[in-house]
């Protein structure tokens, strides 16, 4: 299989994030690129490569024009201001007030385009970002050319950026764009299976409308659990969409019967659906140990999900999203992916 890697993620790194009421590093560390690829060197499986560079026009087919110029400038905008800290948004409209006007002040712009503090930006940010969706599109390189699989190692993570927000660590929706690239490039039908411990907002919510992104999403409930305001299993599309969005919540402490139970559910969706190819949002912050979440999978656990999702015999891109148990994150996902590949 080949892995897509770029060292360019490295720029998105010293920043910080709100936790428990206080200012601390974030989880979604530079770290968790390195023990992935560790665990990756270990095992036979791999060949490393470095994404082409495919410029704005794919981002934009998912995002908004003035979102990403705004991700292209708010660095510089801070900097302007006189601040040399990471920028951190900390101002968010209520409901009833206007939402069509992008103030020109960036802590106004940074509130007008994203959900929460999550999303720190730094001087490299922007450009960790772009290597990013290069690396998933280059995935969609491969697959479009007939390989059967590929690993699009993003950092930072996507699923919860929405066309004009970022949030949850995310800034550009990897996986979404690969979506759309694919259809773009002749696919009629792609799903997105999303195993991430987290609700993936923004994938559900820019296909939400649409029949031929299929989003499945297995995740903490959000009664418990960020993003807690989307995610619930009585949001099915709405539409031409109807039908075409599945949520499997799952309580806090859930383990691998649990869990494994949600993910036959889900691939039988994907099945039933007949994707051209299919997507993995891959998040392995579903594992016991993971620091910021509730799930009780095992490393074992995710050499049978890689089975579970080669048994569609699809051609798959899996696309790196959360995990933030450094220590275990590499294992994890070398498992996935020694799953799938051996059954
Ligand atoms: C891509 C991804 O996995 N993003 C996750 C963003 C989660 N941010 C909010 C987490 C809130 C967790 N609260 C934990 C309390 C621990 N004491
Ligand atoms: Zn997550």
């Amino acid at each position: 299989m080949k892995i897509i890697h770029s060292p360019r993620h490295l720029g998105h790194s010293g920043h910080v994030e709100l936790m428990n009421g206080q200012v601390v590093p974030a989880f979604e560390k530079p770290e968790r690129v390195a023990m992935i690829l560790n665990a990756i060197g270990e095992r036979p499986f791999g060949t490393l490569i470095e994404p082409a560079a495919h410029g704005l026009e794919a981002l934009l087919r998912v995002h908004d024009a003035a979102y990403v110029r705004f991700l292209a400038s708010a660095w510089q905008l801070w900097l302007v201001d006189g601040r040399d800290v990471p920028a951190l948004p900390s101002f968010w409209r209520a409901p009833g007030m206007r939402t069509d006007i992008e103030p020109e002040s960036i802590d106004g712009k940074l509130g007008h385009f994203s959900f929460d503090a999550g999303c720190c930006i730094v001087a490299g940010t922007w450009d960790a970002v772009q290597a990013g969706a290069d690396i998933a599109l280059t995935g969609v390189d491969l697959i479009a050319g007939g390989g059967k699989s590929a690993f699009a190692l993003c950092r930072p993570p996507g699923h919860h950026a929405h066309a004009a927000t970022m949030g949850g660590y995310c800034f550009i929706n990897n996986a979404a764009v690969a979506a759309q690239s694919f259809l773009d490039r002749g696919a009629s039908r792609v799903a997105i299976l999303d195993v991430d411990y987290h609700h993936g907002n923004g994938t559900q919510a820019i296909f939400y409308d649409r029949p031929d992104v299929l989003v499945c999403n297995i995740h903490a409930d959000p009664l418990q659990e960020f993003p807690y305001f989307l995610g619930y299993a009585d949001e099915t599309g709405s539409g031409a969409g109807e039908g075409f969005n599945a949520n499997f919540p799952l309580r806090w402490g859930t383990d691998y019967a649990g869990w494994g139970a949600a993910l036959d559910a889900a691939c039988a969706r994907v099945a039933d659906y007949g994707p051209d190819v299919v997507i993995v949002s891959l998040g392995v912050d579903t594992y016991k140990d993971d620091p910021i979440s509730q799930f009780k999978l095992d490393s074992p656990d995710y050499l049978k999900i890689g089975a579970r999702i080669a048994a569609l015999e699809k051609p798959t891109l899996f696309v790196m999203e959360g995990g933030y148990a450094v220590e275990a994150i590499g294992i994890n996902v070398a498992n996935t992916l020694e799953g799938y590949l051996q059954r």
